[in-house]
């Protein structure tokens, strides 16, 4: 979705104070895209400030999007620097009890010390994707740009015969796992995506409710 909407994905992985081997996980979040950048950093340190320095300036704005609970409002604090009033709430008080409860329950702007905007959201509980095809390509760019040496222009990389994709399967240039996971997120992309189509004019193909 970050791909799609033209923003540069980052991902951070925070409460890496926490982990024995922390370049491990960011090797694993390093194979989701080519050339993605991964931070592997501690919210609650002034360190993670320089460490996002890259993406954060005069004229820059970040959105902080993530699950509940990930540290997302405690690295704004960091971040700006505020003094206790207008810090934002994080989730330390509530750690013992009630399981899942969100701490932040709306958007809000702050201004980053040394420059640029950031924006804390509330997390994220569940992800669909719709109309997002090129940000899907994006995400899997090395297989995509196998897909036209296929022999059939309408190859599903499934069975086909001269299937450019599952001959890098076949050769180990690409994880099995992860063609997989292109189909998928393709599948339920099309799936939630509204198709306007007709001769008159917007027919809506799949309607769903949720
Ligand atoms: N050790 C450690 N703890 C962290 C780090 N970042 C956040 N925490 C702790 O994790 C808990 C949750 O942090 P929050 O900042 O409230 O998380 P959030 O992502 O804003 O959560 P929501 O607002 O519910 O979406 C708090 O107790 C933080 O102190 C980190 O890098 N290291
Ligand atoms: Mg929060
Ligand atoms: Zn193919």
């Amino acid at each position: 979705m970050a791909n799609q909407a033209g923003s540069n994905p980052v991902i951070v992985l925070t409460k890496a104070d926490t982990a024995e081997d922390a370049g491990l996980f960011q090797g694993q979040a390093e194979a989701l895209q080519r050339d993605l950048p991964v931070i592997a950093l501690n919210g609650r340190s002034a360190d993670a400030v320089s460490l996002l320095r890259p993406w954060c300036g005069i004229g820059q704005t970040v959105a902080l999007v993530g699950s509940s609970g990930v540290g997302k409002s405690t690295l704004v604090n960091t971040m700006t620097g505020s003094e206790s009033d207008t810090k934002q709430k994080t989730g330390t008080i509530r750690e013992y009890d009630a399981q899942g409860r969100h701490t932040t329950t709306a958007r809000s702007l702050h201004g980053i010390s040394g420059g640029g905007w950031v924006i804390d959201t509330p997390g994220i509980r569940t992800l669909y994707v719709s109309d997002v095809v090129d940000g899907i390509d994006t995400l899997f760019a090395e297989i995509t740009e196998l897909a036209p040496l296929c022999r059939f222009r309408d190859c599903t990389h499934a069975h086909e015969p001269g299937c450019a994709v599952q001959a890098a399967v076949a050769s180990g240039a690409l994880v099995a796992d992860r063609v997989e996971r292109w189909r998928n997120l393709l599948a339920e992309n099309r799936h939630r995506t509204p198709v306007v189509s007709g001769p008159r004019g917007n027919k809506i193909v799949r309607k769903k409710k949720f």
